[in-house]
């Protein structure tokens, strides 16, 4: 059994929770609340919750708090974010990612001494959100800021936060040699195929056929090459590292994600390596879809192009060793 409160005020009427709660029981209110957003409410019936938290989990907005027989999942007041409202759109999954590297960051106790760093994009006022320290970095510059902040306090936590554009396009260069030095920073890298802030164009990462404010016709591989796999980029070289790809399209990949997240920071906190987690994220507006919509175009469209999963663990545990005896050919001798 669970019980939840829905926050009138934060809620952007997304939609997202209604999509995620298994037994349908969050409908929209047909109310406006003060900031003009169509906010959700429980049905008549919302005895049936049974905890699940799949709602809160998904709220881009930090709009749920969910108690259940584990005790009060608060997604506002323990998640290592600031209680002030984002300035994202309605659906866009910035806000999840926000709040769970935040969480992460609570877990591991490690808020206190961690330095995060603002990127230019959708995200540049990622410095009002979290409870840690915060620099803004110029476009694309992130990892060298991070660089900086790291290697004059190398028992702080440094991590980026970047968009597709921010990290692939005009910090192409800034991410590939922070990485190849080894730099132990955590970049998370929030992939949604487009330039959000600046209007819906053509990122590195667009998708082959994808239509973008400059690309009308699809992307075409002809004149604008192949998506940009970061990732596995970053993976071929030599320095030792771990990176992983991640998703935030329902309830169950951003727990995964979560976890993703967690071992680059505890690697960070060991002082074993760069780390970046790339999370699969979703633009509605951009996209010209209703953030239910987008997170289905993510799932149907963005995954196969970009497989989730560790890309590279260079302190992995050693893999599985058969304990069956080996069979050894019998006979002849
Ligand atoms: C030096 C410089 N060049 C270009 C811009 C314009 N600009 C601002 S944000 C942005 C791209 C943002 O896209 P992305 O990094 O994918 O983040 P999103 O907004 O999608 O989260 C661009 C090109 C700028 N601010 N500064």
């Amino acid at each position: 059994m669970g019980h939840l409160a829905i926050d009138a005020v934060r809620c952007k009427g997304c939609g997202l929770c209604i999509d995620a709660c298994p037994r349908g029981l969050i409908k929209k209110s047909g109310k406006l609340n003060e900031r003009g957003y169509e906010f959700v409410v429980l049905q008549q019936d919302a005895g049936q919750c049974s905890g699940c938290t799949m709602c809160a989990v998904s709220c881009p907005d930090q709009g749920i708090e969910v108690w259940n027989d584990r005790g009060r999942q608060s997604f506002v007041t323990t998640s290592g974010l600031t209680e002030k409202m984002t300035h994202y759109c309605p659906g866009c999954t910035h806000g999840v990612i926000h709040r769970i590297v935040a969480e992460v960051l609570q877990e591991l106790g490690v808020m206190g001494r961690t330095i995060g760093v603002a990127p230019v994009g959708c995200a540049v006022l990622a410095y009002e959100y979290f409870s840690c320290d915060m620099f803004e970095a110029a476009h694309g510059r992130a990892p060298a800021v991070a660089t900086g902040a790291k290697r004059a306090r190398p028992n702080s936590i440094v991590w980026t936060y970047q968009g597709d554009g921010d990290l692939a396009s005009i910090g192409g260069n800034e991410i590939l040699h922070a990485a190849n030095r080894g730099e132990r920073i955590t970049v998370i890298f929030v992939n949604n195929a487009v330039y959000g802030m600046t209007g819906g164009q053509m990122a590195p990462t667009t998708l082959l056929g994808q239509k973008t404010t400059t690309s009308p016709f699809g992307r075409d591989a002809a004149t604008s090459g192949h998506p940009l796999r970061v990732s596995e980029l970053l993976a071929s070289l030599g320095t030792p590292a771990y990176i992983a790809r991640g998703s935030v399209h329902d309830g169950a990949h951003v727990l995964k994600t979560k976890k993703l997240i967690k071992r680059a920071f505890e690697l960070q906190r060991d002082d074993r390596c760069f780390s970046m987690i790339e999370v699969l994220s979703t633009c509605p507006t951009n996209w010209g879809l209703s953030p239910c919509e987008a997170t289905e175009w993510l799932e149907k469209n963005m995954i196969p192009a970009y497989p989730l999963g560790v890309v590279k663990d260079s302190f992995a545990p050693p893999s599985h060793v058969p304990t069956a005896p080996i069979s050894v050919p019998t006979g002849g001798v």
